[in-house]
């Protein structure tokens, strides 16, 4: 075990080796072990990562890619391990460490030292004006939160931030306490994150999630992964495109990166891939402009269609005339796009494109995988409806072995959703709501994470409360955000681990130390298990093992239906139900759930000794679609491409392999030949010529952003320019630290989702 970190990143210690062309392998297992052994300890990583993802174990924090019918003996990934040794870590931040160090040093470490110095321990207040936090009691931490709640003129100047790790258990008691208090200001991480699939799903499928089970996978004989990094984010997910590679199945990458994951697999669990140096993944690696791929899949739907009026027998006329709305409209719009748009969008041929339909068309059997690389463009529901439409074409939707696969970031981020945590709910929701506890929920809809920071750069926000997550690191424009977060009376975090949003604070701020995924839950009732929702909506239960990391610790659900209590006494308009019983036994909470969720029915039954069940997903169990005809909608989309204006780039903020969003796990990004430092720029070569700067100098990013009164600049100082395999005038950068560049104004179309991945910038030099 070492101790935890005393400075910062030195990124003059930065190296840049060759990047890696193969995923995972042996070198990923003894990486992962290696961080493991540093937090945990040798028996302790040994006892905690056997439990991952096993039947009645815990479910892996990492990642939300579902789990395998028949799982391996450790069913880990090297990312994997590293979210569960980050939890179980045996480094504690306790009163003394807060004793120790003032708010104003807090401040002045990156998100790395922050994470990297272990989990909290006791609940922490910092008054106004003082210089370090100080231990409070519990009871004394949640009246101060309820007062301050209770005294507020109007609700909506609260806010309740959620990240995707809470479980359905805590997720459904916090939307409770959120709405009986008066308010649907519920922003998540999804509003960074899928909201613009669920938002292009929910209009033309009737459903805002994926269509297809692990089965399907492993059935398909086309999947196409496009803006999506699995070698690094989703590492199980490779197992499960092996495995379709191996019954024939063919797989287009479509990134304008080439990843390693993407290219070449070495599967750890086999002794094929152990042996005989793996799979090679991808047929066929599509290099596209960054915000190109609406323009691919018109391209695609363009092609089928006149393959199909010119030869017939393309499209699946049954089902498009059976089972959607909206064809002809479609067909004469991507009939109306022209070829040397689709080709400045995307920077390919038409040759290519045809080429790459032609592959769409011989395979009966089609899936759509994604990520954040089509999510977090500002025409992302637009680029995800036409993946939809080309889908349709072929009847790719509800038929075994096809369909969309939006994949899920947080491991529970599809669940709270399906537990309420949304700022728009739907009245069906909420109707169900006041019947089951006899109150009135809220009908006017909330803030979602970007019309949040507005309000509270506005100053019309008193209290933000947040369960899990690191808002201020994780949401665009860091500046206005920190601005914003000052001008609230109070900011309240229920975490596992320090960070940023802790000491970036209103004029009083409270710290309220949580159990993880790993952590033995034990409440009056005895030992509890939560339950979560995979990327394909199957739901399963969670129990942690280990000795929590102290004594005074309580669960989620605990905190919260206490603040139930509190913020509800002598309330007679508020939510009923037994605050106790809740908190002590967890089962009472999903007995809830059954009656209001629909899908839950017998959930307690349905999740005994490990057991999965899938939730209804009309269009995959019926071809049935609840959308505004009732049919799976084609919608007819304009065709939208960033134009990057004169001397210009335009930035991808991505994830490296050694980080967790703004948990940054190490130093490395192993895959992409980065080492011991984070504050890189990739760039074309050609682009660095032409920007007159060299290979290897340190410049500052500017963003521009044109805004009302003309073009705002935004700055991030001192990052190594580095040649690298990308389109010209693309470039990227890691996330968090480029956040300080992405204007709040710059968010998707319908979702409200930032454009993190599409950011106007040049370079300048360093004087
Ligand atoms: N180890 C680890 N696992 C994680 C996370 C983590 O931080 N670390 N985060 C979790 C979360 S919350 C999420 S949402 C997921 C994120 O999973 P990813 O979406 O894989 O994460 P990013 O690093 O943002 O990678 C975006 C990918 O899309 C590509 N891309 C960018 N722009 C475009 C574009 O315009 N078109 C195309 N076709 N490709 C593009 C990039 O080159 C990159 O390969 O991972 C989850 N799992
Ligand atoms: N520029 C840019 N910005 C982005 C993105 C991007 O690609 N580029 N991606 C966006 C995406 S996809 C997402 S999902 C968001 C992520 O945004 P968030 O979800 O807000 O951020 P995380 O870094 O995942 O949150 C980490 C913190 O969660 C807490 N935590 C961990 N486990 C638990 C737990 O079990 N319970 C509780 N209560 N707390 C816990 C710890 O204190 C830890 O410090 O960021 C978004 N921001
Ligand atoms: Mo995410």
């Amino acid at each position: 075990m070492t101790r935890p970190p005393e400075h910062d990143i030195d990124e003059s210690k930065l190296t840049v080796g060759e990047p890696k062309t193969q995923a995972v392998g042996v070198p990923a297992v003894l990486n992962s072990l290696k961080i493991a052994v540093d937090q945990m300890g040798l028996a302790r990583s040994a006892q905690t990562l056997l439990q991952v993802n096993q039947k009645d174990g815990f479910d892996c924090p990492g990642c939300a890619w579902p789990e395998e019918d028949r799982r391996h003996v450790a069913e880990f990934c090297e990312n994997g391990a590293k979210a569960v040794a980050e939890e179980a870590t045996v480094r504690r931040v306790g009163p003394e460490f807060f004793a120790e160090h003032s708010i104003d040093e807090l401040r002045s470490h990156d998100d790395w030292w922050l994470g990297q110095q272990g989990r909290l321990t006791h609940p922490m207040i910092l008054d106004e004006g003082a210089s370090h936090y100080r231990p409070v009691s519990w009871d004394d931490a949640l009246d101060i939160i309820a007062d301050e709640l209770r005294a507020l003129d109007d609700p909506d100047e609260a806010v309740f931030y959620t990240s995707g790790r809470t479980s359905n258990e805590a997720a459904f008691v916090y939307q409770l306490l959120v709405r009986g208090y008066g308010t649907n200001n519920l922003p998540d991480c999804s509003n960074m994150c899928h909201e613009s699939s669920g938002s292009a799903l929910g209009a033309t499928l009737g459903i805002g999630k994926g269509t297809v089970s692990i089965t399907d996978i492993h059935d398909a004989e086309l999947l196409i992964v496009a803006g999506q990094n699995p070698g690094t984010n989703h590492p199980r997910m490779l197992s499960a495109l092996e495995k379709a590679k191996q019954r024939g199945a063919k797989i287009i990458a479509v990134n304008p990166l080439p990843e390693a994951g993407l290219l070449h697999f070495n599967n750890p669990q086999t002794p094929r891939g152990v042996i005989l140096g793996g799979t090679a993944l991808a047929d066929d690696f599509v290099q596209i402009r960054l915000g190109g791929d609406q323009a691919l899949f018109q391209a695609i739907g363009k092609h089928l269609i006149e393959a199909h009026r010119d030869h017939g027998g393309v499209l699946d006329t049954d089902f498009i005339n059976a089972h959607t709305s909206g064809f002809d409209a479609y067909a004469s719009e991507v009939e109306g796009v022209t070829w040397p748009d689709l080709e400045s969008a995307t920077g390919l041929t038409e040759e290519r494109m045809r080429a790459i339909a032609e592959q769409v068309r011989s395979s009966g059997k089609t899936i759509v995988c994604w990520a954040m690389g089509l999510t977090q463009h500002k025409h992302s529901v637009a680029t995800l409806r036409d993946v939809v439409n080309v889908l349709l074409l072929q009847g790719s939707i509800g038929r075994p072995g096809a369909g969309v696969c939006p994949v899920r970031g947080h491991s529970n981020v599809q669940g709270d959703r399906t537990m309420g945590i949304y700022e728009k709910p739907p009245e069906d929701f909420l109707a169900a709501l006041d019947e089951e506890f006899a109150f009135r929920a809220p009908r006017e809809h909330g803030f979602d994470t970007v019309q949040a920071i507005r309000a509270m750069d506005a100053g019309h926000v008193r209290v933000f409360l947040a369960v899990g997550g690191n808002f201020v690191s994780a949401t665009p424009d860091t500046a206005v955000v920190e601005r914003g977060m000052a001008k609230t009376d109070l900011t309240v975090h229920v975490s596992t681990k320090l960070n940023r949003s802790h000491v970036v604070t209103g004029r009083r701020a409270i710290i309220l130390p949580t159990l993880g995924r790993t952590d033995r839950d034990r409440r009056g009732g005895g030992e509890q298990r939560v339950t979560v929702e995979d990327s394909m909506g199957a739901v399963h239960g969670s129990r942690g093992r280990l000795a929590p990391p102290s004594e005074d610790m309580l669960s989620e659900v605990a905190i919260l239906t206490r603040l139930c209590e509190r913020v509800f006494a002598g309330r007679d308009d508020a939510p009923r139900a037994d605050w106790t019983e809740l908190e002590n036994d967890y089962r009472a909470i999903r007995d809830h759930i059954s009656r209001v969720v629909p899908g839950f029915e017998r959930y307690e039954e349905r999740i005994q000794k490990g057991r999965t069940f899938y939730l209804p997903n009309a269009p995959r169990d019926a071809r049935r679609f609840t959308t505004a005809t009732g049919r799976a909608m084609f919608t007819a989309n304009e065709l939208e491409f960033p134009r990057i204006p004169e001397g210009r780039l335009l930035l991808q903020t991505l994830r490296s392999h050694d980080q967790y969003n703004t948990t940054i796990y190490g130093k490395d990004d192993r895959y992409r030949g980065i080492h011991d430092g984070r504050r890189v720029v990739l760039v074309h070569p050609d682009d660095i010529r032409a920007q007159e700067c060299v290979d290897g100098e340190i410049i500052d990013i500017v963003s521009e952003w044109a805004g009302p009164d003309g073009i705002e600049e935004r700055r991030a100082e001192g990052f190594r320019l580095v040649a690298y395999d990308t389109p010209r005038r693309n470039a990227a950068a890691y996330y968090p630290e480029t956040n300080v560049l992405v204007p709040l104004e710059s968010f998707a179309d319908v979702s409200g989702t930032p454009t993190s991945k599409s950011i106007v910038v040049r370079f300048e030099k360093r004087v």
